[in-house]
């Protein structure tokens, strides 16, 4: 079935520092529904108090992934199987590719996963005030507001992984599936045999140079996946992947 998703990167997104982060987060929402029908049945008020109740009041050190439990089963989000793109340290070419064609989804087009992309929050202990600027950074405290965010929303877009699955992980560094990765230490971790058929890692290389399917960390992701799954592994080159961008009317199966 079509879902109607459209890619929202388009969409202007506005200034946190000049505006509330309650108003930065439900103007995103708004416009993200706006622009996908099939997610009409959500709140975006009620999405603010869900996310809200997650960190305000805390230590922004101390914000654990489960706080974010309530957000996420306020959210209303069908899974799309078959479609569903994972990434690690892949960033800008994944979304500069979901951006240009509707063949793949990453966490990021859907609606949680659009409000907060490119967003810093935190909360303080004994105050009822939001944060945008001087919040901990990724690796600064491991229970950190915004890490402990992905690391839920990354699970809940895990949980519903279903048929055919994609990840995109870099070929050009030492170690493309990273153990201390959300791909990794979340997202691998939670990916179920009984509803998904296979599992097919993009290795982004560098004009077939860098690692190969062969390499060690790519074994250890084979192993850790169950053997009911289909497990298939290609390195495509950079400029291949750049060539489906610069002309999106090329199939999406053309593309590796
Ligand atoms: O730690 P990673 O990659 O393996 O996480 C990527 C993995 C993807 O499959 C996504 O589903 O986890 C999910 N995810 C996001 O969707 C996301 N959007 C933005 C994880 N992190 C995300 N970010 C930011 O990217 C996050 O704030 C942090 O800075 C990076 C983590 O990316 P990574 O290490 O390349």
């Amino acid at each position: 079935i079509y879902l109607g998703v459209v890619h929202s990167h388009v969409l202007s997104s506005s200034s946190p520092s000049s505006e509330s982060l309650k108003k930065t987060i439900i103007d995103k929402c708004e416009a993200f529904i706006q622009n996908n029908k099939s997610s009409s049945a959500n709140n975006c008020q009620k999405i603010w108090s869900a996310f809200e109740q997650a960190f305000v009041g805390r230590d922004p050190c101390n914000v654990p992934m489960e706080a974010y439990d309530p957000l996420i089963h306020t959210v209303v989000q069908d899974p799309v199987c078959n479609r569903m793109l994972f990434w690690s340290k892949t960033k800008k070419i994944v979304h500069d590719f979901t951006e240009k064609r509707d063949c793949f989804l990453t966490l990021e087009d859907t609606l949680v996963g659009f409000i907060m992309n490119g967003l810093t929050w935190c909360g303080k202990e004994e105050s009822n005030e939001t944060f945008t600027t001087g919040c901990p950074g990724w690796t600064d405290c491991v229970n950190n507001t915004v890490r402990s965010f992905w690391n839920r929303a990354s699970a809940a877009f895990a949980d519903a992984a279903c048929g055919d699955v994609t990840a995109m992980l870099n070929g050009s560094i030492a170690t493309p599936f990273s153990p201390t990765s959300i791909f990794a230490t979340i997202e691998v971790k939670r990916f179920k045999a009984a509803k998904m058929k296979s599992l097919s890692v993009v290795l982004v290389t560098k004009e077939n140079k860098g690692t190969t399917c062969d390499d060690p960390s790519l074994q250890d992701l084979q192993k850790e996946i169950d053997p009911k799954l289909k497990y298939n592994c290609k390195a495509v080159p950079e400029s291949k992947i750049q060539d489906c961008i610069s002309h999106p009317d090329t199939a999406c199966g053309a593309c590796w």
